[in-house]
Parts: structure tokens; sequence; C-alpha cells
């Protein structure tokens, strides 16, 4: 059988921190998710539809990674489609916290491991709302996204 594991967030939009732990994960495992989980009390910048395509134009080099939206729990999304790991990337201590206890909760619900990667350093600091301040006053992030990201990013803080 294969082996599966998902990478989950809101990826609003996909950073350079988000795609070095999926690239990470799809070394690991046969089959990547990635779950673009729908928050309905967070509207976002992007679309999910919007996201999902980002994810997919930069992640199709992998050849293992499959992109989906999901609305619900995270241990539902696993036990429908047999993924017993999820992947995680920790940035500090800061995540430590609040990673753990949903590891712990969605272990509870359902079995389900969660796997924590170490983020590069490079991206310690990164996060998507931080990229989208920064953006949204004409800092430069143009190291902190891949350039499809950061295209759609400059075309819809002009055209919002
Ligand atoms: N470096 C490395 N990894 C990073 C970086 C970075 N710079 N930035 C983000 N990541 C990784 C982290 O592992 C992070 O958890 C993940 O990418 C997603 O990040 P975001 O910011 O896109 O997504 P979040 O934090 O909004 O995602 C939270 C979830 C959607 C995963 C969570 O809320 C969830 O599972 N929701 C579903 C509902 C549910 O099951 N709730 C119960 C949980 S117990």
């Amino acid at each position: 059988p294969l082996r599966r594991a998902v990478c989950p967030g809101s990826f609003d939009p996909i950073t350079n921190g988000h795609l070095d732990i999926i690239n990470r994960a799809s070394r690991l495992y046969d089959v990547v998710h990635v779950a673009v989980m729908i928050n309905k009390s967070k509207s976002g910048l992007f679309s999910v539809e919007e996201r999902i395509a980002l994810i997919e134009e930069v992640t199709s080099v992998y050849g293992n990674v499959r992109v989906e939206a999901f609305h619900g729990l995270l241990v539902d999304y696993c036990k429908q489609r047999d993924i017993p790991a999820i992947v995680k990337g920790l940035r500090a201590v800061s995540d430590f916290d609040y990673e753990l206890q949903m590891a712990q909760m969605n272990n509870g619900l359902s079995g389900v491991e969660t796997l924590f990667v170490p983020t590069n350093p490079t991206y310690s600091f990164l996060s998507s709302s931080l990229v989208k301040e920064v953006a949204t006053w004409g800092g430069d992030v143009s190291h902190l996204v891949p350039p499809t990201v950061l295209d759609a990013l400059l075309e819809k803080l002009r055209r919002p």
C-alpha cells in the first residue's frame, strides 16, 4: 500500500516555508496530500480555488503531491483517505504549544500521528500573514514566496 501523509493549512497564500515542508514530506512519503482547510470565520485574501491553483503549480515538480480543499475536521479528512500521518513544520517554540495541543487532540480523536519537521532556518520567521502585510505596504517579499505566488499577490493587491 502507498504510504500517505497530509500537510494541512490555510495557505493564504503558500510561502517558501510551506513549500520547504511539503517538499521534504514528499521525499519521505509515496503520496503527500496538501489539504487547504476551509475556515468559515477567516475569509482570506485568496479564494480557496486560487490557493489550490497556486499550490498545484508550485508543487507539480515533486510529482507525488495532491491538493484539495476540505471543510471539517482534519481527522475526518485523514480517515476518509486512509492517511495515518500529519506532517507539520515547527518554526519556533511559539508554534510548539498550539501544535502540541492539536497533535494530542487529533491523536485522541482518531489515532492519527503528527510528525514535526524543523523549519529551514531561512524561513523560521515566515508566515502568510506577514508576507501579506509586508507586500501590502510595498515591501519586497520576492525571496519569501515562489515567483508565481509573488505575481498573484501583486496582482491581487493592485486589484483587490
Ligand atoms: N516554515 C515551516 N512550516 C511552516 C511555515 C514556515 N515558515 N509556515 C507555516 N508552516 C507550516 C506549519 O506546519 C503550519 O501548521 C502549516 O504550515 C500551515 O500553516 P498556515 O498558516 O497556512 O495554516 P494554519 O496555521 O492556519 O493551519 C491550521 C490548520 C488548518 C492546520 C488547523 O486549524 C486545522 O487542522 N484545522 C482543521 C479543523 C480541525 O481539525 N480542528 C481541530 C484541530 S485539533
